[in-house]
């Protein structure tokens, strides 16, 4: 059986955003129908293609852990934070507050994590520029509902937090199965998105750069056995 090395991507966004739907639209290539609100945690795992094209090509799983949103649930929720190699910040474009909320999203995984140290713990005082530099965590927004956009004029589209984290950011409708489909401009980008959270993971040490956005968290790597079964959700309560 081949080890095949992985990446934990968190999926996190207010509840109903549409987080199941994109996790699912990565992971299986087409839409869900009938999403059911997530409690706790769903994961899937796809497959990625590390530096697709080039002698360096390599198979990774890319685990993507769709994080509940509910507000019921935050106290809860923190044990899923526990390595994380990448962070997907999914927001709704027809609901301007899930855009706002994506900053406190950031900061509680970071509070988690102890690197609210800094910016006094606190939401308000969480500056996302400082972040950049200090914790070495490949971020990636996500605009979802594209489709009902079109009707809201007087909403924003895209986020601000995508450009204070340097992040890249695309805005897709989760219902459609070409939204992703491989050679569009949103599929190329989630797929460097993924190669940056491996290279970090994988390739930084030489470059001097910790593949650890937090020293001590994590064991040194192990590889991942692949299941032999095809991976699917698993619930983690
Ligand atoms: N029209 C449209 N509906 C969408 C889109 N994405 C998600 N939805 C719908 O939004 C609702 C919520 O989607 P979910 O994926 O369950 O949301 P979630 O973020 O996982 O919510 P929680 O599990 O509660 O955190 C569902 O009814 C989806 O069908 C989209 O791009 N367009
Ligand atoms: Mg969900």
């Amino acid at each position: 059986m081949a080890a095949i090395d992985k990446v934990k991507v968190l999926v996190v966004g207010d509840s109903g955003v549409g987080k199941s739907c994109l996790t699912h639209l990565i992971a299986e290539k087409e839409p869900i129908s009938n999403p059911s609100w997530t409690i706790g945690c769903s994961v899937e795992v796809t497959l990625h293609e590390y530096k697709k094209g080039t002698a360096n090509q390599k198979t990774y799983f890319v685990e993507l852990w769709d994080i509940g949103g509910s507000s019921s649930h935050r106290n809860a929720r923190c044990i899923f934070y526990n390595p994380v190699h990448g962070i997907i910040l999914v927001h709704d474009l027809t609901n301007r507050k899930s855009q706002e909320n994506l900053q406190k999203w950031l900061a509680e995984i970071l509070n988690k994590e102890g690197m609210m140290k800094s910016f006094n713990a606190s939401f308000d005082d969480f500056d996302p520029e400082q972040f950049i530099g200090s914790a070495q965590i490949p971020i990636f927004v996500v605009g979802t509902k594209l489709d009902l956009a079109d009707k809201v004029r007087t909403q924003r589209r895209s986020s601000t937090i995508a450009s204070e984290c340097g992040a890249e950011e695309i805005l897709i409708n989760c219902m459609r199965g070409d939204s992703l489909v491989t050679g569009s401009a949103p599929s190329e980008k989630l797929s460097q998105f993924f190669d940056k959270v491996i290279e970090l993971r994988y390739h930084s040490i030489k470059d001097g750069i910790s593949p650890h956005f937090n020293s001590g968290i994590e064991k040194p790597r192990r590889p991942y056995v692949s299941p032999v079964v095809s991976p699917k959700y698993y619930h983690n309560d």
